[in-house]
């Protein structure tokens, strides 16, 4: 295993990961000067570096030590390891809750789906060859896989393939080109993917402190603290409605013996029809913030 004494992270340049993976690390504390070429991101606050690179590249800069972390999508990190012979050298550390998708199999409009039998001897396009080649042995097929690099949607209509499997989000594209998506292979979304083995130098203590933060800045973008006033005798149905059951903390409010004051914090959204409900039950002054930072 490489050594170096700075934390190094594989993250997309330009892409649907980029800005939402450098937000994260931004709200995690971390501050980075961007060189001249925009490859690198030189970190000032921590010793942690950034790579920006293609996602594709992600996965074997992970394997080649060049990299200890990366922000990259399931579907790419497990494409990369069912490529390599043996076990995968990666290890998924925490989901990232952004670029969820999935990669599905998807058919004409007018075909109807009758199980993965029905594909045996059909072609079908693909830029994720392993993954696909990897459900068609678990499922017993035999078909042939037409590996291309981008517009897999097409294929079928050019006449290069019977059927594709690709990422789909919100179906619109899958639509577009008159297919709909039969069978789910993978669900994907953003994942902090390191090797297999993390470093045992100081590096290994920089992933946990980073861990430490992402898990505080995904906790914390859920949370909300709820501030309110209410008569004594509703506190118990109140604190039901809180969402994700909070310990609130109950204080008595100077001059009124049978009110209190109460602050919460919730894990999940407070709705509107929240709020009305503990209107009803006689709460007032109702607060709903946001947290920025949380530590316990
Ligand atoms: O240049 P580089 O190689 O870095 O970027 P890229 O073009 O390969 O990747 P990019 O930025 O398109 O996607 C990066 C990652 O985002 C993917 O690996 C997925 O993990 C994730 N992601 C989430 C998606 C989608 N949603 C998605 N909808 N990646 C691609 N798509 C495409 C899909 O291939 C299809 O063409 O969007 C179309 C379908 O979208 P809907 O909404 O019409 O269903
Ligand atoms: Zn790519």
């Amino acid at each position: 295993m490489t050594t170096r004494d700075r934390l190094r992270i594989a993250v997309q340049k330009n892409g649907r990961l980029a800005e939402p993976s450098l937000d994260l690390l931004t709200r995690c504390g971390l501050k980075f000067r961007q060189s001249r070429d925009k490859l690198f991101c030189f970190g000032e606050s921590m010793p942690i570096d950034l790579l920006l690179v293609r996602d594709d590249d992600i996965p074997g800069l992970i394997a080649d030590g060049v990299c200890d972390l990366g922000f990259v999508g399931r579907n790419v990190l497990t494409e990369d390891a069912l490529g390599r012979e043996g076990e995968s050298p990666f290890q998924e550390l925490r989901p990232l809750g952004f670029g969820g998708c999935r990669l599905s199999i998807a058919l004409p409009q007018e075909t109807e789906w009758s199980g993965p039998q029905q594909l045996a001897g059909m072609r079908i396009a693909t830029t994720y060859p392993h993954l696909l080649g990897d459900w068609l042995r678990t499922n017993s097929v035999n078909a042939s896989i037409v590996t291309l690099s981008g517009s897999v949607e097409i294929a079928p209509r050019l006449g290069t393939a019977d059927l594709i499997c690709d990422l789909v989000s919100s179906g619109a594209t899958l639509a577009a080109n008159q297919l709909k998506e039969a069978v789910i292979l993978q669900r994907s979304e953003a994942v902090l993917a390191s090797s297999a083995e993390l470093p045992s130098d100081e590096r290994g203590d920089l992933i946990e402190l980073l861990l430490r933060r992402l898990d505080s800045v995904v906790n914390v973008r859920e949370s909300r603290l709820v501030m309110l006033q209410a008569p004594r005798s509703a506190l118990d149905i109140i604190v039901d409605l809180l969402p994700g059951k909070p310990q609130p903390t109950v204080t008595s409010i100077e001059g009124s013996p049978d009110d209190i004051s109460l602050q919460a914090v919730c894990n999940g959204s407070v709705s509107w029809q929240d709020l009305e409900q503990m209107k009803r039950a006689g709460a007032r002054s109702m607060l709903v913030l946001p947290v920025e930072k949380m530590l316990a």
